[in-house]
């Protein structure tokens, strides 16, 4: 049986109230510390049990975002055999694990701010897509260091996730533009960097992030603008490594249009693309 939180927690991904990578992992993980912390198992082969059928229920609310399951594998991975026969110290333990994922999560991002600001320069024009805490915590702490920089943010159609990007960057007195998806290549030539999030690394670089990101790319090679990716560890996606492909969301078509209004229309809807190594030229 999954607790309720837990089963809220999932259903809350799905539905993106909870979303963007880094979040979904640290909500991931506070979801198995309240099923470690509010559970009435008797034993610690019953915890164990109700956490395993919460981690798969977390991990199955989104497939692209690896942050997901490895934030549930870190806290499974700091569990160990003592733990496992002790009802106590394994409550303990998950607690505990739960709370350092989220911790150097959080560390990570301040971290990717201070070493990513560093490529950007005085008078910079940087364009991003989509919402991504990691690309916004380099924006924010560029402009934190006097940096005289602008941003042109894509709105990310269908869901709009660049909405949220531009109020949170004006709040903060940044220069910021909201442009459409498609009018990223017209504005290109006034842009000097590009910084994008992600979903998913792969272990050749590819990078898996929001749709239209690798259509990005391709118009940044083209005028030589660099192209950069801001992503905590957690996003490096372990079994690329023995040849699996990250599985790439498709969502409801209703996100796109209304179906009953494009009869005999096919309405298609993946939230995710994949960059090509080739287009990246550096991962922070
Ligand atoms: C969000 C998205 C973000 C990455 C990285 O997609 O593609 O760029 O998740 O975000 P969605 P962060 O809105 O579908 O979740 O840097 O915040 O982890």
């Amino acid at each position: 049986m999954v607790s309720q939180d837990v089963v809220e927690t999932a259903e809350k991904i799905r539905d993106m109230e909870i979303r963007g990578a880094g979040k979904i992992g640290r909500s991931a993980a506070m979801a198995l510390k309240g099923c470690a912390e509010t559970s009435k198992a008797k034993t610690a082969a019953k915890l164990l049990e109700e956490l395993n059928d919460a981690g798969d229920l977390l991990i199955s609310a989104r497939p692209s975002a690896v942050s997901l399951p490895n934030a549930v594998r870190f806290v499974f991975n700091k569990l160990n055999s003592d733990d496992i026969s002790d009802l106590k110290s394994l409550r303990k333990t998950a607690v505990e694990a739960a709370d350092e994922f989220v911790e150097n999560s959080n560390k990570a991002l301040a971290m990717i701010g201070e070493i990513g600001a560093r490529r950007i320069g005085d008078g910079d024009t940087i364009l991003t897509h989509c919402n991504s805490s990691a690309a916004i915590s380099i924006i924010k702490s560029a402009w934190g260091q006097g940096k005289d920089i602008r941003v042109f943010a894509t709105e990310a159609r269908p869901r709009y996730q660049g909405h949220i990007t531009v109020k949170e960057l004006a709040e903060e007195g940044i220069p910021t533009t909201l442009i459409v998806d498609s009018a990223v290549r017209t504005f290109m030539k006034e842009i000097d960097k590009v910084i994008v999030g992600a979903d998913s690394i792969a272990s050749n670089g590819a990078v898996v992030n929001k749709i239209g990101t690798s259509q990005i790319a391709l118009a940044a090679q083209e005028a030589r603008v660099l192209f950069l990716v801001a992503a905590e560890t957690y996003k490096f996606h372990p079994e690329t490594l023995v040849g699996e492909l990250v599985e790439i969301e498709e969502r409801s078509s209703d996100e796109v249009a209304d179906p009953e209004e494009f009869v005999g229309v096919t309405i298609r809807n993946p939230a995710f693309d994949v960059t090509p190594p080739e287009y990246v030229d550096l991962i922070i």
